[in-house]
């Protein structure tokens, strides 16, 4: 894609490309370079687990605030397109921490197990003298490697008095888990002798299913009517059957216990393998809890629990009731992430430290909060496959707001460029770091390419690849299906109206899948039957 001497856009090319007028521009909105070459930045990545753009209130949330996301993007650029690669946990960790696709850096699903001696952003950045650190969520399965020091959940790691992995080390603690991993975060900032710079990984379990929300934040939302997204009861009209055979309905997959929490019965009539699944999972997540916890839990859900039971709700407003018990816990367990985010920020600058420090603020991928009907992620649909991000660093990037296409695959090149460590040449992303400066190569990407393997697996989200170019969205279901999509997002902003067969669109279709077939070989994943079953 890039010829050998890109060439610069001009501001004035760059101001077109993003839309937007001069005045604008000079008002406000505009990132660039305020110059200062030679200071080595601090780099605080925060990253979460599943956290939609659609509960960000910078990003334009109809169901919650969000203020401390909100101050960091007040004073950072907010990507506007961010796409994930795969959208789903340990591929998108793998490919921010090796700036290459899953068929490359080798975890294409979850399954998959980390090859920790290959190459990462933390081992180039240990090895150009700063020091490394990873708090949380990790999920790759092998030990962190180009870290100093590291202390992560096992695997999804629980929200209450959650185990911890510290250099590996395994002991339970007290409290939870957001707050938990801040503590130590700021634990080791703040005991920090080292005079180096530092490169920290702050990463969330929250807001990751079975969304339990700290006892503080549980009776808030409990008098407010969250809104049904439009798209809620989609009926799949126009679509490929992978919509259809999907598993992960509001209505039909989420568990009665673990997930909307209400408790099973004491003295089941039900003895079904489904019922006893279900007891199993609550006995199991109340277990956890101590009796503190176990009160207020209770006291929590009680008073909806008992109206819940006594309304014999069916069909569509039982579908509506699991989606309000569902949405109020996911954006309770954001709250929490919000509050702790804001802890971060007031160290940051209480020490003087924000000025000189790159931080980032992005989810592992999106995920669907109702839109079709659905929660979790995988599709190439918008709402899983655009992950929010915001980047701020004062010193070096003017606030604004960011039209161009960013990528998980950028994250690596452009951690490195901003610490002025040489990029290698055998990562797939691109540095960020010239959009930024108002400094924008003249071939900044136009399309992304995107594939998702994890199937057959949980949800039920049939493997597919796919373009996506500003306007247009075309999708490929492959293996026990063969299935085209095409979306035109200008006109169709929720996917709904698939015209693949539409002979208007002939031509387009057409073009992207040249676009497709191009970047399929730019990135080198031409071979659909590589990484099959079996
Ligand atoms: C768990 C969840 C799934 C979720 C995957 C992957 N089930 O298996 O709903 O899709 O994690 O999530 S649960 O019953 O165990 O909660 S990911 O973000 O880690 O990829
Ligand atoms: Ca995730």
């Amino acid at each position: 894609m890039s010829p050998a001497n890109p060439t610069k856009k001009s501001r004035r090319d760059f101001i077109k490309v993003m839309g937007v007028g001069a005045a604008a521009i000079a008002a406000t909105n505009w990132p660039f370079s305020l110059g200062r070459p030679g200071t080595r930045p601090n780099i605080l990545f925060i990253m979460t687990d599943d956290h939609a753009y659609q509960a960000i209130s910078c990003y334009g949330s109809r169901i919650n605030q969000t203020p401390n996301i909100d101050r960091l993007a007040r004073g950072g650029v907010r990507f506007t397109q961010s796409f994930c690669t795969n959208s789903i946990c340990g591929p998108s960790r793998a490919v921010l921490l090796t700036g290459k696709y899953s068929h490359l850096n080798g975890v294409i699903d979850n399954k998959g197990t980390f090859d920790g001696s290959q190459q990462t952003f933390p081992k180039l950045f240990q090895g150009a003298g700063y020091e490394t650190a990873l708090f949380g969520k990790w999920h790759l399965k092998s030990d962190p490697t180009g870290f100093d020091y590291w202390n992560i959940l096992p695997g999804q790691g629980q929200y209450y008095n959650p185990d911890f992995i510290d250099m590996g080390v395994r002991k339970r603690r007290t409290g939870y888990a957001t707050d938990l991993i801040t503590d130590d975060c700021l634990g080791w900032l703040k005991k920090r002798k080292s005079q180096k710079p530092f490169c920290v990984l702050l990463h969330h379990k929250a807001p990751h299913r079975n969304w339990m929300p700290d006892s503080k934040h549980l009776s808030m939302y409990e008098e407010t009517d969250v809104p049904l997204p439009e798209t809620f009861f989609d009926d799949y009209a126009t679509r490929s059957d992978a919509a259809r055979q999907q598993k992960m309905s509001i209505a039909d997959d989420l568990r009665m216990a673990s997930d909307l929490k209400l408790p099973p019965d004491d003295t089941p009539e039900d003895d079904t393998p489904g019922e006893k699944a279900n007891r199993q999972d609550w006995n199991a997540m109340v277990g956890r809890l101590d009796e503190n916890q176990k009160k207020a839990w209770e006291e929590g859900y009680a008073r909806s629990n008992e109206a819940f039971r006594k309304s014999e709700l069916k069909g569509k407003d039982l579908a509506r009731w699991k989606y309000e018990r569902y949405i109020k816990d996911y954006l309770r367990c954001v709250a929490s992430v919000d509050d702790n985010i804001g802890r971060v920020l007031d160290y940051l600058d209480e020490t003087g430290l924000a000025e000189n420090t790159l931080v980032v603020y992005t989810s592992d991928q999106g995920f669907y909060l109702g839109e079709h009907g659905w929660f979790d992620k995988r599709f190439m649909y918008e709402e899983s496959l655009r992950m929010p991000l915001i980047i701020r660093y004062p010193q070096a990037i003017r606030p604004g707001v960011m039209n161009e296409m960013a990528m998980n695959l950028d994250f690596a090149p452009s951690f490195l460029d901003f610490a002025g460590i040489l990029v290698p040449p055998d990562m797939q992303g691109r540095s960020l770091k010239g959009i930024l400066s108002g400094d924008a190569p003249n071939d900044w990407r136009q399309s992304i390419y995107y594939h998702y393997y994890e199937y057959p697996a949980e949800h039920s989200v049939k493997r597919h690849y796919g373009v996506r170019t500003n306007r247009y969205k075309l999708i490929h279901f492959y293996y026990d299906i063969d299935a085209w999509e095409l979306y035109d997002l200008e006109v169709d902003l929720h996917e709904l109206n698939n015209v693949y067969n539409d002979p208007l669109y002939a031509g387009t279709v057409r073009e992207l899948k040249t676009e497709l077939e191009r970047l399929r070989k730019q990135y080198g994943d031409t071979d659909e039957k590589k990484f099959l079953p079996g």
